[in-house]
């Protein structure tokens, strides 16, 4: 009988180590297997014990209003971790659905080109109702994600706006997004997102009033830079501004290039 299936003893603590030790080998199954478990069952916390994490990975929290583009450019941060050899895991939050309490796929879906690389991760996870931007087991499913080995974590939060900061607590370097078009948002969000977010992205910068989004946001705050989520366009150098803030934060040196 698995010790993972739906039964009484699915968080009995053998269980929870043979899970732990497969998450540990890089399992993409026992990874998936024990985010479900975490989800749904407080006490599959006790496998968080067992997974010994001895690297450090890159967490980066893209945030940002619905529609902004973050799915769109977390799917071109992963193109761009993904040659440089590194493992990436994304964790996309979303607005738990009325009708199934389930997460929307559709940025699954949208990520299908990662679908059959191994060196990536792809999860959505439902907020269930959670206020803050992120669902209540995000936090611990990073922490599988780290114990598996994935070197760069990805987690696009749900985008209700100002107060989303749940992701500050998570993760090493916020990005909040921007688009041009949201006019008064942008000022709301100058009040809280803005304020958190380590890098801030004015994204959809093919579109007209970009240019006048990019200099509203630059007289406030230095760290402001232009993106084309659709094209890749500053893609490149949003990822080295991520880089620079982790090494100068003292975190993981992801993006830097491995000798190895
Ligand atoms: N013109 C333009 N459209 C974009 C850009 N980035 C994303 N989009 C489009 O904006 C819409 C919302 O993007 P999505 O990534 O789903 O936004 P999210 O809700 O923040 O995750 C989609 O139709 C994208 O194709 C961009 O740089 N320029
Ligand atoms: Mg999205």
């Amino acid at each position: 009988m698995s010790p993972f299936g739906p039964h009484p003893f699915m968080c009995d603590i053998h269980g929870l180590a043979i899970l732990a030790e497969r998450v540990r080998a890089g399992n993409v199954r026992a990874v998936s297997r024990l985010i479900s478990l975490l989800e749904n069952h407080p006490g599959a916390r006790e496998a968080l014990r067992l997974l010994s994490i001895s690297h450090k990975p890159a967490v980066i929290g893209i945030t940002g209003y619905p529609g902004a583009g973050k799915s769109t450019l977390v799917d071109r941060l992963v193109s761009f971790y993904r040659r440089q050899g590194l493992k990436v895991g994304v964790l996309a939050v979303d607005i738990s659905s009325p009708v199934t309490g389930g997460a929307l796929l559709g940025d699954r879906i949208r990520m299908q080109e990662h679908a059959l690389d191994d060196g990536v991760y792809i999860r959505s996870m439902a907020t269930r109702g959670h206020h803050g931007g992120l669902a209540p087991a995000t936090g611990d499913a990073m922490l599988v994600l780290e114990a598996a080995g994935y070197e760069v974590i990805l987690i696009e939060t749900i985008g209700v706006g100002q107060d989303e900061i749940d992701i500050v607590d998570v993760a090493h370097t916020v990005v909040a997004m921007v688009a041009p078009g949201l006019g008064d948002e942008v000022q709301a969000m100058k009040a809280g997102l803005l304020e958190v977010a380590h890098i801030v992205v004015v994204n959809k910068g093919d579109l007209p009033g970009s240019d006048h989004t990019l200099r509203d946001l630059l007289e406030w705050c230095p760290n402001v830079l232009r993106t084309v989520a659709t094209t890749g366009e500053g893609i490149a150098e949003l990822a080295a501004a991520i880089t620079e803030h982790q090494r100068a934060s003292g975190g993981s040196h992801v993006g830097e290039a491995r000798n190895h």
